[in-house]
């Protein structure tokens, strides 16, 4: 007697309860294989989710300041892959949302300093600096998934990522290292107008936690986009190498060069005015954190090295080989209109003090893909500072 032929047919609901299974078994041991050291997290800032185990070492309260003690709050953590870390370089800056605060807030629990934790996000940054932001997961302890082979799913990092960029600098130093990045940063570039400024701007200095407006640099202040112009509550266009010292005016070139335009509260641009930068003065009214007398300006401390590294980079942007000035770097504070702006020593610790973060090599990202097709050299290797100032 023939056997029937079976026929083997599953009904619609059946098949996706089946796929579902198969995407439930097929997903979750690449999670799990993507758990990330901090160091590995801190280079790869794509906006995407991921795994990241560290150690606690504080609370951040701004782009380069953590507490190790006397906490002030439930809402941040600082992580890195040794617990006795005091760069803040080498940490992700951990946002604690509401449900997550009674266990890994640092006000409600001092004593998780020191202790291992997985936390799950998205990896973007966070106080304008390297971080993972609306955790779905946070747990004590190390990941029990975390895989030796995590190291395969890195990143490069932005330096290795730019040395075909800086070649012809390669073994140099001091004059030769200056002059090769002279050549290299001004070459194949893409001059913008005074009023593409604007748009541009919106885009280098977008508040990484809200994409409709900009951080002010000097104040910290994050505000409209659509708030630029020239009244009072406005943003403007902040000539940080201050467009009287070498006279350039808005003319496309230096004045539009937007490795050294910010966008700030146009009081406070006003009372910058035109002076070189220096430790000291009385409270600037308006950007807390500033300092400022009769004829210098003190940035509060997030923003140090990003203006120590754009007076760098105009410093050897220009060096009077066209119709603009020769723009350097030196030790007054009473340059007026010559080409020159101070303090050379004091920028130079500036630089040192606050090394770059995420927001400064983000945008010098976007200026060099989107607009000028040239980079800072000094926020790619700061080390350079001290080669050639
Ligand atoms: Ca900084
Ligand atoms: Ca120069």
């Amino acid at each position: 007697m023939p056997v029937p032929k079976r026929v083997f047919a599953f009904s619609f609901p059946a098949l996706l309860g089946l796929l579902a299974l198969l995407f439930t078994l097929a997903s979750a041991p690449a999670a799990a294989a993507t758990t990330l050291t901090v160091a590995q997290a801190i280079s790869s800032q794509t906006g995407s989710s991921g795994t990241v185990a560290g150690y606690v070492v504080g609370e951040p309260t701004a782009t380069s300041t953590v507490r190790f003690s006397d906490f002030t709050g439930d809402t941040a953590l600082a992580i890195a892959d040794s617990k006795s870390e005091t760069s803040t370089t080498k940490m992700l800056y951990v946002q604690i949302t509401a449900s997550y605060r009674a266990s890994f807030g640092l006000l409600s629990n001092p004593s998780l300093i020191g202790k291992q934790v997985t936390v799950t996000g998205t990896l973007t940054a966070y106080f304008s600096h390297a971080g993972l932001k609306s955790p779905t997961a946070m747990a004590l302890g190390a990941s029990p998934t975390t895989s030796p082979t995590a190291t395969a799913t890195v990143t490069p990092t932005a330096s290795s990522g730019t040395d075909a960029y800086y070649a012809a600098a390669s073994g140099k130093s001091g004059a030769a290292l200056k002059a090769a990045l002279h050549t290299i940063i001004s070459t194949g570039v893409t001059k913008i107008s005074y009023d593409a400024v604007w748009n541009a701007l919106k885009v280098t200095d977008q508040d990484p936690a809200n994409s409709a407006n900009v951080i002010l640099i000097y104040s910290g202040v994050s505000r409209a986009k659509t708030l630029n112009g020239g009244d009072s509550g406005d943003w403007n266009r902040e000539h940080v190498w201050a467009k009287s010292h070498g006279d350039f005016g808005t003319a496309t070139g230096p004045g539009t060069d937007l490795h050294h335009l910010r966008p700030e509260d146009v009081a406070v641009n006003a009372l910058r005015n035109n002076k070189d930068f220096d430790t000291g003065g009385s409270a600037a009214t308006g950007a807390p954190g500033n300092y400022t007398d009769a004829d210098s300006w003190e940035p509060r401390n997030a923003v140090k090295g990003d203006v120590a590294r754009m007076i760098f980079y105009m410093a050897v942007r220009y060096e009077g080989g066209d119709s603009w000035p020769d723009l350097e770097v030196n030790n007054s504070v009473s340059n007026g209109a010559n080409p020159y702006i101070g303090k050379l020593s004091v920028l130079k610790q500036w630089s040192a003090q606050d090394p770059p973060d995420a927001f400064e090599k983000n945008r010098n990202q976007v200026i060099y893909a989107t607009y000028q097709h040239n980079r800072n050299p000094f926020i790619d290797h700061p080390e350079w500072v001290s080669s050639i100032f």
